[in-house]
Formats: C-alpha cells, sequence, structure tokens
C-alpha cells in the first residue's frame, strides 16, 4: 500500500528534499504550508496552504488528506524566535497543539516530529546523551521541548504514535530559515555566489552539523521504525559532525578558490551558538532504528558543491 504522507512547513528548506524523498519512495505526498507551493516543488503534489497556528484549518487539511503519517516541521527556527518570541510561541507552540489535536481527532496513525540540538541548555557533557535535563536558553528550544513532552504524552495517551529527532544545523543546496546554525551554510552559498561571507559567529564556535540527505534519512527512518524496537520511547538524539567554524572556512576556502570567509561575531546570536551542545551522543537511535549517517565533512563538500552551483545557474539559490 502507498503511504500517504502529510507534511506542515513543506515549502522549508528540510520540507522540500523530504517531498523529494518520500515521493522517490512511492509515497502519496501533501504538502501544506503558510506559503504557496515553491516553484521547485512538483505540481502533482497536492498543496495546501494552511497556516499551522489555525486550527481549524489545519483539522480541515488533515481530513481531507486523511494521511498514514504526519511530518509536523512547520517552526520558526532560533534566530528568528528570539527575535519574535511571541510569534515563535504561537507557530510552534500552539501549532504543535492544532497538528497533533488535528491527529488524534482525524485518527492519524504516526506523527513525525522536526526537534533539534536547540531543545538543549548550557552545562551538559559532551556529547549530550540523549536523556538529560532539558534547559533550553531560547523560545524556539523552549517550544521544541514542549512538542517533544506532548508528543510523548499523545503517545502514552494511545491518540497517535509521537517520534522525533533532534536535528544538528542542517546544510543543503536551499534556502535556510532564520536558524543560527545559517553561518555554515552561508560560507557555501554565499562563498559561491558572491566569493566572500562574513559569519556572525566567533572561529572558534562549535555545534554539530548534519548533511541534508542524511537528515531526511533520519526522520524517514524514526518514522517507519517499528514501535516495538522504540519501547517507549519517542526523541532520538542524531549527530552527524561538529567542526569549528574556522575548520568550515578553512574547507570551503580549499574547495572554492579566491574565497574569502571572516568572521565578526554579533553577540545575541553567538550566545546562542554557546549555549547548545558541541556534539550528540546518538548511541540509542543506532541501537533502536539503525540510524547511520552517510556524510562526514569532506564528503558533504565534495557532493553539495556542484549542487549549489547548478541551483545558482537556475537562479534558485
Ligand atoms: C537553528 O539554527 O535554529 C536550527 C536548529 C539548530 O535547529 N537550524
Amino acid at each position: 500500500m502507498t503511504t500517504r504522507a502529510f507534511i506542515t512547513g513543506a515549502g522549508g528548506q528540510v520540507g522540500v528534499d523530504l517531498i523529494a524523498a518520500l515521493r522517490e519512495r512511492g509515497c502519496e505526498v501533501h504538502g501544506s504550508d503558510i506559503a504557496d507551493r515553491p516553484s521547485t516543488v512538483d505540481a502533482s503534489v497536492r498543496w495546501h496552504k494552511v497556516d499551522v497556528t489555525d486550527a481549524a484549518a489545519v483539522r480541515r487539511a488533515i481530513q481531507s488528506a486523511r494521511p498514514d503519517v504526519v511530518y509536523h516541521l512547520a517552526a520558526i527556527l532560533s534566530s528568528g524566535g528570539e527575535e519574535k518570541p511571541q510569534l515563535c510561541y504561537l507557530v510552534n507552540q500552539t501549532g504543535t497543539w492544532n497538528v497533533l489535536e488535528a491527529c488524534r481527532e482525524e485518527k492519524v496513525p504516526r506523527v513525525a516530529f522536526a526537534s533539534t540540538i536547540a531543545a538543549f541548555g548550557p552545562g551538559l557533557p559532551d556529547p549530550v546523551p540523549n536523556e538529560v535535563p532539558m534547559r533550553p536558553r531560547t523560545m524556539y528550544g523552549v517550544t521544541k521541548v514542549a512538542g517533544e513532552l506532548l508528543g510523548e504524552y499523545y503517545t502514552a495517551r494511545g491518540w497517535t504514535d509521537f517520534r522525533s529527532v533532534r536535528f544538528p544545523g542542517l546544510i543543503s543546496a536551499g534556502k535556510p530559515g532564520q536558524g543560527t546554525s545559517d553561518y555554515a551554510l552561508y560560507m557555501y552559498t554565499d562563498g559561491i555566489k558572491f566569493g566572500r561571507y562574513e559569519a556572525f559567529c566567533r572561529p572558534d564556535s562549535k555545534i554539530p552539523f548534519m548533511y541534508m540527505p542524511d537528515a531526511i534519512d533520519g526522520l524517514i527512518g524514526v518514522a517507519e521504525a517499528p514501535r516495538e524496537r522504540l519501547g517507549k520511547r519517542c526523541t532520538y538524539n542524531i549527530q552527524g559532525f561538529s567542526p569549528l567554524a574556522s575548520e568550515f572556512a578553512e574547507v570551503v576556502a580549499a574547495a572554492v578558490p579566491g574565497v574569502k570567509i571572516t568572521f565578526k561575531p554579533v553577540e545575541w546570536r553567538q550566545a546562542i551558538l554557546d549555549s547548545w551542545p558541541r556534539s550528540l551522543d546518538d548511541t540509542v537511535a543506532r541501537a533502536d532504528w539503525d540510524w547511520c549517517p552517510k556524510y562526514g565533512l569532506d564528503a558533504m563538500t565534495k557532493d553539495i558543491i556542484p549542487k549549489i552551483r547548478e541551483k545558482l545557474a537556475r537562479g534558485e539559490l
């Protein structure tokens, strides 16, 4: 049977690649977003223009799609969330509640949720284990912890089967959306496009990152894992690689001749980065559902540069 998937925030950086991956696997995909369908998303993907803060609209869209799984991605990211904390609360907290309630009411069997390293706060061991006290310093992090806990609650009540992965900073040949990890992605995209990029962080900043194909594998992997293997657990750390910002700059400079990467830290964004883990311990995900990323920094760099050049040539970046 073809799996029917419904994606919130489908027009974002993760959403467009998730759509392509699910379609390649033969799934029927419904995309939803507050924005119109991006020009890069195939017209055969049914598009629901929905604001996740509108509970009735979310329910109507999910009712009409009748999905087997909802991938809930819609969110305001960390830097955007610190600029507009009230909006961040509304989209991330109320939006997640609306999506979970619609899934309960429409009996959607599974929900897969994009959580984040931002759910953690400072002062934790390195690497950060799967289960630790969650004391995030950003509104984005607070709402993501609440999303994880709400999902666990819905699962315990038998209202849906919720799973989530804590994503590191994600890098793809795509447009990011006001994250604090975006300095790494911009070193590649602006480095290639303009020949220079001024990063808003210190060169010794260090947080976990992941190449998008691994992130998509992780999200689909946790969504499709048999519940018997997960036990009662709903949320998983997944780790990619953790270079210093200066190491990113060196790798980009080696791969893109003539590029100039400089650093001019922005205090409030640097404080966010300093409050996040330097790396995650993902042994639980490896044991429970065979999580195994394919890309390190060098393999990603080799793969992404031609993709960025192609997208630039098509005017898509
Ligand atoms: C952000 O920077 O806000 C996101 C994240 C790490 O979740 N990319």
